[in-house]
């Protein structure tokens, strides 16, 4: 009998390729969609793979609605992959991103406990929960004290401690992937990534003049999504649930990342780029760089793509958007 997978988030960047490489490893496929007062836009990241997957109403503030569908689909394996995802934006609405990522993930943990405690759960934690912690070597990795710089930060940090005590009370499947920032041509256009991609490729076709930043300091280990959801896959295969860092070990500023874009371009940042106060934080996280002797020890997790391959993809898949 096939395995059965359900998706909170099945529309985001993670859930559209996770979905993707599930359906290779032939399961079945359920996912969660929020309602939208534009649908049709909705699923543009799953359209290519719309009738080979499950699509369900759900939302994860709304514990009615997950208790149903576990009721229903019995899963073998959920990804908690929903949430408002965006750093800058829960400084904005931070009581949604707590509802989101908090109640979201105990609403979750409490169907499973109550309706089918053999199911293995994914909890997506971030490496937003370390802050400006860092250890002396310059790596962040499991051991590495959090204390997390944003609302997000904050909520994903109980999302990661519940799944913990939730293990350890009730001798649950229940596991951490610690992700660095993950990126590819499906990553919301206000990521910095894709913003900066995106904005010089338009700038390049003349569709517009400048590219407005915040903070251009601030380093970050940028991995592919692709590569990422591999990861999220061989956690809940692996004999025992636990939690996992997953990076590449590489940092770049900010600067690094649009010196790289506008050279591609040939673009002048003189000409193109402008500094806006509004895209800073009120707190910033200034570096992260990710241990991943574990993951890749213990699990066999390696990565395809670097910073620059990345990249380059994401440029070529701009450029065909707006040729
Ligand atoms: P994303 O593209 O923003 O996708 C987030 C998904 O969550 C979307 O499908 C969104 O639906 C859904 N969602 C939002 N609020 C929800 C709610 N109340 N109920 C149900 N679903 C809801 O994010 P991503 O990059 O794929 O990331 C996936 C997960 O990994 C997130 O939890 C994120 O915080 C975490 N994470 C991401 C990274 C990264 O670098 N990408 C790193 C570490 C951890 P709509 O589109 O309809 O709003
Ligand atoms: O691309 P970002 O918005 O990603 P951030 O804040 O690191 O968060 C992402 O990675 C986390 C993992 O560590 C995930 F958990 C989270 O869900 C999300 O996927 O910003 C990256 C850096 C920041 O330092 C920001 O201040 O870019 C800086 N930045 C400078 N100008 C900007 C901008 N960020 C955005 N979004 N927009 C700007 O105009």
């Amino acid at each position: 009998m096939k395995k059965k997978a359900l998706i909170t988030g099945i529309n985001g960047q993670d859930g559209s390729y996770l979905s993707e490489l599930l359906l290779e490893k032939d399961y079945e496929v359920f996912g969660t969609l929020k309602r939208n007062s534009v649908a049709e836009n909705q699923s543009s990241r799953i359209d290519h793979i719309f009738s080979d997957i499950n699509l369900e109403y759900a939302d994860l503030t709304d514990m009615s609605s997950i208790i149903r569908l576990i009721k229903s689909i019995q899963p073998d394996e959920i990804y908690n992959l929903g949430a408002q995802s965006h750093v800058g934006i829960s400084f904005s609405q931070p009581l949604y991103t707590v509802n989101t990522i908090v109640y979201g993930t105990l609403n979750i943990l409490e169907s499973v406990r109550i309706l089918n405690p053999k199911i293995k759960v994914y909890q997506a934690s971030s490496s937003e929960m370390f802050g400006n912690s860092i250890d002396s070597d310059g790596f962040q990795r499991e051991s590495t004290p959090m204390h997390p710089v944003s609302p997000y930060g904050c909520a994903k940090l109980f999302g990661y401690n519940i799944i913990r005590n939730y293990r350890n009370s009730y001798n649950l499947f229940l596991s951490n992937g610690i992700l660095f920032n993950h990126e590819s041509p499906r990553r919301g256009i206000n990521f910095v990534t894709n913003k900066v991609v995106d904005g010089a490729v338009r700038i390049s076709v003349g569709k517009q003049k400048k590219l407005e930043l915040g903070n251009l300091l601030s380093s970050r280990d940028w991995g592919h999504a692709k590569d990422y959801v591999k990861a999220m896959w061989l956690i809940l295969q692996h004999n025992k649930p636990d939690d996992f860092v997953c990076s590449t070990g590489r940092t770049h500023t900010v600067e690094n990342l649009v010196d790289y874009v506008f050279d591609k371009l040939d673009l002048s940042k003189e000409k193109h780029l402008k500094i806006n106060p509004k895209y800073f934080r009120p707190e910033e996280l200034d570096i992260l760089k990710g241990d991943n002797s574990k993951i890749v020890k213990e699990l066999n997790w390696s990565h395809e793509y670097s910073f620059e391959s990345m990249l380059d993809e994401m440029i070529d898949f701009a450029k065909q958007k707006y040729k």
